[in-house]
Parts: structure tokens; sequence; C-alpha cells
């Protein structure tokens, strides 16, 4: 690490219904493992990571947001400068699934109407063959039709956070679509 190299803040929010993964996938993400046993995040979490991705030292303030309607005043405040999205379901929960343009929407409204980059993530896929699961296919459309909405390239991954399974990948891929819009729209500072 070069004491000339470009750093940046993202501040990344991880959106989702409760029990999707958001707090096994940020926790993975840290290195620190699957851990089993449910605690609900009470309000928010935040947390810090640092890496360099394509020459550049990024350090995400990664938002965990409770997914429950009761923290909902404690969400608005959170949304607001969010440099990206993971946006997430569950692929053994059709009704998460359901719910992701309410989530969205919630996104939006609480960030001056502005929409952020997003990679949209299907989680659980070591649940495939073990439990019913919605098809690769329906995240692969959904992510393609918000690529229409939004005018930018919206990816969707499949993971894993109890095998770690594209966890790494699913923030690479988000650093990456945050460069692409700040060079779109020439918001680089
Ligand atoms: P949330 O932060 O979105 O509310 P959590 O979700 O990270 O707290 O996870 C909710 C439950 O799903 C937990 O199960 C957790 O272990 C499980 N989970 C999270 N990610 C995965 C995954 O990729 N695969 C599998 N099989 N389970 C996952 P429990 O049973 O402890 O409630
Ligand atoms: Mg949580």
């Amino acid at each position: 690490m070069s004491s000339h190299q470009k750093s940046t803040v993202y501040k990344v929010v991880l959106l989702g219904d409760g029990a999707v993964g958001k707090t096994s996938i940020r926790q993975q993400y840290l290195g620190k493992g699957f851990k089993e046993g449910y605690s609900m995040t009470i309000g928010a979490d935040f947390c810090v990571k640092r890496v360099e991705l394509s020459n550049i030292i990024i350090t995400f303030q990664i938002w965990d947001l409770a997914g429950q309607q009761r923290f909902d005043v404690v969400r608005e405040v959170y949304y607001r400068g969010s440099s990206g999205a993971l946006l997430i379901f569950d692929v053994s929960n059709p009704g998460s699934f359901e719910n992701l343009p309410a989530w969205l929407n919630e996104l939006t409204k609480n960030n001056y109407d502005r929409i952020v980059p997003i990679v949209l993530i299907g989680n659980k896929t070591d649940l495939r063959g073990t439990a019913p699961c919605l098809p690769k296919e329906a995240g692969q459309q959904y992510a393609a039709a918000l690529s229409q909405w939004t005018g930018f390239d919206v990816p969707y991954l499949e993971t894993s956070a109890k095998s770690g399974l594209n966890v790494e990948e699913a923030f690479g891929l988000l650093s990456k679509q945050i460069e692409l819009f700040l060079d779109k729209y020439q918001l680089r500072g």
C-alpha cells in the first residue's frame, strides 16, 4: 500500500427482509465465519472493512439494517448518503423475493429519491437440493428488470453466507458498480 494510492469510503446498506441472511453475510465478509443461532439486529449495526480493489483502497462502511417493521424510524436515518446497496433475498423464501420492490422503494424514499448502485443477492443457495428454492432465472430476470428501471447494470449473484460462496465477490462487484456509476454521472470527488 503506497502513500499516493487513491482511497475512498463507500457506505453500503444491506437491504432485505428479516432472516434473509444480512447479518450472516456481513459477518462472513468480515472474516468472522458463519454463526448459527439467530440474533435479531436491533436498529442498525455498523462496521468497517478496508480492502484494496483495482488499485484503490476502499473503506466499506457496512450498515446492517434490521428488517423488522418496528425499526422503520431508525432505518430512515441510515439510508441517507448510501453509495450502494446489496439487495438481498433468501432463495428458499419466496416472500422475501416478493418484498424486494418495497425495500427499493424504502431506499430511494429515504435517500432524497435517489437510486444508488445495487447488486441483487439470492442468499442461502446451499439449501438448493434440500428445500424448495426459487430458480436462478427468477433472480436474473428481476435483476434485468431493475437494470432497465435504473438505467445502469444491476448484477445478480447467488451467495451462501453459510459456506462463504460469493460473499467477497458481492462486495467486489458492488464496488465496481459504484465506480462505474460515479464515472457515468461524473460524481467522483
Ligand atoms: P438477517 O440479518 O437478514 O435477519 P441473519 O439474517 O443473518 O440473522 O440469518 C437468519 C437465519 O438464516 C439464521 O438462521 C442464519 O444462520 C441463517 N442463514 C443466513 N445465511 C444463510 C445461508 O447462506 N445458508 C443457510 N443455510 N442459512 C443461512 P437461524 O436458524 O440461526 O435462525
Ligand atoms: Mg440481522
